[in-house]
Parts: structure tokens; C-alpha cells; sequence
């Protein structure tokens, strides 16, 4: 059997901690194999090779390997297409698109120039697994250069629908790209539909009666594979976290929000309807406070600074409003705290409010189930646009753009007798457990290995999709 290589934008230098991370160097360290991602420092040189960064990493099972970006590439790449033209398109946000030729342009030519030195590290039997939108042309380019080895593809992020799709320069191009993946991983079922719509539009595709998609030659595979957590790794974390550093506040009273600041996430609604339910507070005697973690991220780009600033606003807003001298009813907390502080919130919390106006799968939702005491559990409101609705359907659902829901939803979950909470909590529980982070990633490899073969045949007729 072949390696497995692993392709993902960012590779972990020190010890992996966080799901994804961790199940991926867990599937290395079981299988060996190479781990390639982008160097997170800009660089001239050096940009012909990849780098070995295997001294980071205490065992040798596997290798790290990092390609270099220039500050151009940077800027066009990674902070042009992919997270300011894919990342708003594929979250419904498409007044936020930049569009730029010189964005898809330099996307394009990464993606090519990685392909290129992935395909000198390659032996025949090597199964590559590519990771998100920042390489969506990669097989593409592979199959272009005459590689022929299975490889597979997960989205973590929505599947857009087909109109803002239409957005995309060249829209027609990722239906391509895809299809030179043996395999398509994607979240939910409800991300698979708009994938299936997309290439029931496209009249090179054709449906086989075993479920693969035949386009221009090459067969396609397709499914959702919902991804989950180290549910063990996550309650143990959460056990040992501390809470106390965010201000004594009883258990009952503490609402958590924990989330990457991103746009996605719906933050200035969650804030809003938290004013809202101090606004119509049913026990006025009742004190709660929601404590939000928005841990910075692609600060570069411009949406992000926008945001930073609302949120700032609206909790100037409520606090201003509702403040006591021993009481402050919304914590921001701009910056990233440390995991099991984060997870031990949550077991601390009565309530969490997990709210995103659109999200691949959200993992808080399950981190905040995997950290609760099974005996006396917190209530978990969450949107019904996070992937992890599809299945937690126990979870109190909300409509995240709706700001009286939410706040009728926060008050409803304060309330809420043991029996409610534990019924509600066994049944989430059920759903963490059943797509834990190793079942996900042995549910898609299987999957990968089981796929059609690329043919000679299609590699020489290759077209590059650009
Ligand atoms: C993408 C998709 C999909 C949060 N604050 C801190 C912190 N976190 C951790 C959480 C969680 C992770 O970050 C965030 O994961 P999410 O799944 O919620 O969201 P994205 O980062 O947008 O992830 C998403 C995911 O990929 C996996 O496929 O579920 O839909 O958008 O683990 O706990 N961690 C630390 N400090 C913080 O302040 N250490």
C-alpha cells in the first residue's frame, strides 16, 4: 500500500492540539506518509521546493512538508480568492466578494506551482486527501501534469448554491475542478444536494446508476461525512480547564459564546439578541452573564476589521445599558484563550450560543456537549445554518438572523427544568459520539480507497481547467 499524503493549508509545527489536527496526525502516525501545507512565514526564496519540517515533529512516522508563498502570493491567494472571493460565495455572503483578476490569477498559479512539487514527491501508489477551498483546482492541475493516483477532497466549509455559484469568475470551472477528485467529501446532506444540483446543470455530467458522476471521462464519487470531535480528548480537556479566570459567576447564570471573529458566525445578532433578552428579562432579579470568545483571525482582510468594530459597538451598547458595579453582563474577549479554558467555560456554562448565519459543520456545538457533566448538562441554542443541526436536532434551533428568536430562545433555555436539559443533552450526545473525529476520517479514507481508478485514457486527454 501507498503512502497517504495529506494536503491542508496550514500544517501544525508543535504538538497538534484541536480536532482536526489531531485526527489528521493520528491517521499519519497509524499509516505514515507526507503532511504538506503552506509555510506560514512569506518568502522569496526557496519557492522551487518544498521544505521538510519534520524537526517539529517528535516522531518520524510521518513528514511535514511546507511550500513557500511570496507576499504577493499571500495577498492574491490567500487573502484575495480564497477568503475574500470563495470563503464569502460558499457562506452566502456574496456583497462581500472582492472580485480581482489578478486574485484568481495568482490562486490559479499556486495551486499549479504546488502541483508541480507534489507530483515529483509521488510514487504510484499514494493516495492524496486534499483539505478545503484553498485547493480546489489541485487534482485538476495533477491529473494536467499526468498523475493518476486516487485523490480525494473534503470541503469543510458550505457548498454553495447554485446562484452564487454564478458569482465566480469562469462559474463553470468548479464543477471541473471537482471532478477530477475520485472522491468529494462534503458535510451534510443538505451540502451533497447543492453539489448534485450543480452538476445536474452541467451538461457534461452524467448519473450512474451506482451513484458516481461521470464528467468529460473521469468518474466522481460523492457523499457527506459529517465531521466531529475527539469527544474522549474534549470532555477530559474541558475537566481541567479553568473558568474562574473570567470573573465568579454561578453556573446557572453564565451564557458561552466561543467563536473564530469571523462574519460567518453571526457575533453582532448574538449580541443584539442578548440585549434583546435583557431588554424583556422575565425575572429582573436574574443576572446572567455571556461571556463571548471572538479569537482573531485574517485581521488583514477587510471585512474582518468591519466587524471588530460592531462588536465593539454593541457591547459598549448593552453594558452601557445594563451594568452594575458587580455586574457585567457581556464579556468580549477579543483574542484566542487557551483550549481547555475554553472547553471548561463550557462545562461551566448553563448555556451555550453557538449562532452562525452559515457554517460547514461548527465544532463548538459539539465541544460544548462533549464538555458537559452527563448528570447536570447546559443547554445548547444553535442555528439552524450550522451543519451540526442536520443531525442535532435536539439542540434548541434557532433562526440566527432572527434576533427576538434568539432572545426568546436564551430565555427559554435558562429556564429549562433538569429533565428537558438531560433529554435534550442525550440525545446531542448521541449525535457527537456517532461522528467522532476518528470515525470521520477512517469513514473517508475507506470511502477514497473504494473509488473509481483515474484511466490512462483521461489523463491524456487532460484539459487544465482555468
Ligand atoms: C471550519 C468550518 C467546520 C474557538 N475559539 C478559540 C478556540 N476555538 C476553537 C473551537 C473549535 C475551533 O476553534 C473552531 O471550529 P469551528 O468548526 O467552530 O469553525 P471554523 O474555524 O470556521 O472551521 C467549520 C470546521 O472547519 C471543521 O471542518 O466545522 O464549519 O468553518 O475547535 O474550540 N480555540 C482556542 N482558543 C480560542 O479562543 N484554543
Amino acid at each position: 500500500m501507498g503512502r497517504l499524503i495529506v494536503v491542508s493549508n496550514r500544517v501544525p509545527t508543535e504538538n497538534p492540539s484541536g480536532g482536526l489536527v489531531v485526527a489528521l496526525h493520528d491517521v499519519l502516525m497509524q499509516r505514515g506518509g507526507l503532511w504538506i501545507g503552506a509555510d506560514p512565514q512569506i518568502c522569496e526564496e526557496g519557492r522551487d521546493r518544498l521544505h521538510d519540517m519534520s524537526d517539529t515533529n517528535p516522531d518520524p512516522a510521518y513528514r511535514k512538508l511546507v511550500f513557500r508563498l511570496n507576499a504577493q502570493e499571500r495577498r492574491n491567494y490567500y487573502e484575495g480568492f480564497a477568503n475574500s472571493v470563495l470563503w464569502p460565495v460558499c457562506h452566502r455572503r456574496t456583497d462581500l466578494v472582492e472580485m480581482r483578476s489578478e486574485y484568481r490569477a495568482d490562486y490559479l498559479a499556486v495551486n499549479m506551482r504546488l502541483a508541480r512539487l507534489i507530483a515529483r514527491e509521488l510514487g504510484p501508489d499514494d493516495q492524496l486527501w486534499v483539505h478545503d477551498y484553498h485547493f480546489l483546482p489541485l487534482a485538476s492541475m495533477l491529473r494536467s501534469l499526468g498523475v493518476r493516483n486516487r485523490i480525494g477532497f473534503f470541503l469543510h466549509i458550505p457548498f454553495p448554491n447554485i446562484t452564487d455559484l454564478s458569482v465566480l469568475p469562469s462559474p463553470e470551472n468548479f464543477a471541473e475542478w471537482l471532478s477530477d477528485f475520485n472522491l468529494v467529501g462534503l458535510q451534510t446532506r443538505g451540502d451533497t444536494a447543492r453539489c448534485l444540483e450543480m452538476f445536474r446543470a452541467d451538461r457534461r455530467a452524467e448519473f450512474m446508476r451506482d451513484g458516481t458522476i461521470k464528467f468529460d471521462d473521469h468518474v466522481l464519487t460523492l457523499g457527506s461525512f459529517p465531521i466531529g470531535i475527539d469527544v474522549q480528548g474534549v470532555n477530559e480537556a474541558a475537566r481541567r480547564g479553568r473558568s474562574d479566570r473570567f470573573g465568579p459567576v454561578a453556573p446557572q447564570d453564565r451564557i458561552i459564546g466561543a467563536d473564530r471573529l469571523d462574519y460567518s458566525k453571526g457575533l453582532p445578532q448574538k449580541f443584539r439578541a442578548f440585549g434583546r433578552y435583557l431588554d424583556q428579562r422575565p425575572q429582573i432579579e436574574r443576572r446572567p452573564t455571556f461571556t463571548q470568545i471572538a479569537a482573531p483571525s485574517r485581521g488583514e482582510v477587510s471585512a474582518y476589521k468591519q466587524i471588530t468594530r460592531e462588536l465593539a459597538q454593541i457591547s459598549g451598547e448593552v453594558n452601557g445599558a445594563y451594568s452594575e458595579l458587580d455586574w457585567t453582563p457581556l464579556r468580549l474577549i477579543h483574542r484566542s484563550v487557551p483550549r481547555e479554558d475554553v472547553l471548561g467555560l463550557c462545562r461551566q456554562a448553563r448555556v451555550g450560543l453557538v449562532t452562525p448565519l452559515a457554517d460547514g459543520m461548527n465544532l463548538v456545538a459539539k465541544e460544548f456537549i462533549a464538555a458537559q457533566n452527563p448528570q447536570d448538562p447546559g443547554v445548547l441554542i444553535l442555528s439552524r445554518f450550522a451543519g451540526a443541526a442536520e443531525d442535532m436536532t435536539e439542540a434548541v434551533q434557532v433562526n440566527p438572523h432572527d434576533v427576538d428568536e434568539i432572545a426568546e430562545a436564551i430565555s427559554y433555555a435558562l429556564a429549562m427544568p433538569h429533565g428537558e436539559r438531560l433529554r435534550r443533552y442525550e440525545a446531542c450526545a448521541q449525535v457527537v459520539w456517532s461522528t467522532q473525529i476518528s470515525t470521520w476520517a477512517e469513514r473517508c479514507l475507506t470511502r477514497l480507497a473504494q473509488c473509481t481508478p483515474t484511466l490512462r485514457s483521461h489523463i491524456s486527454n487532460h484539459r487544465i481547467a482555468v
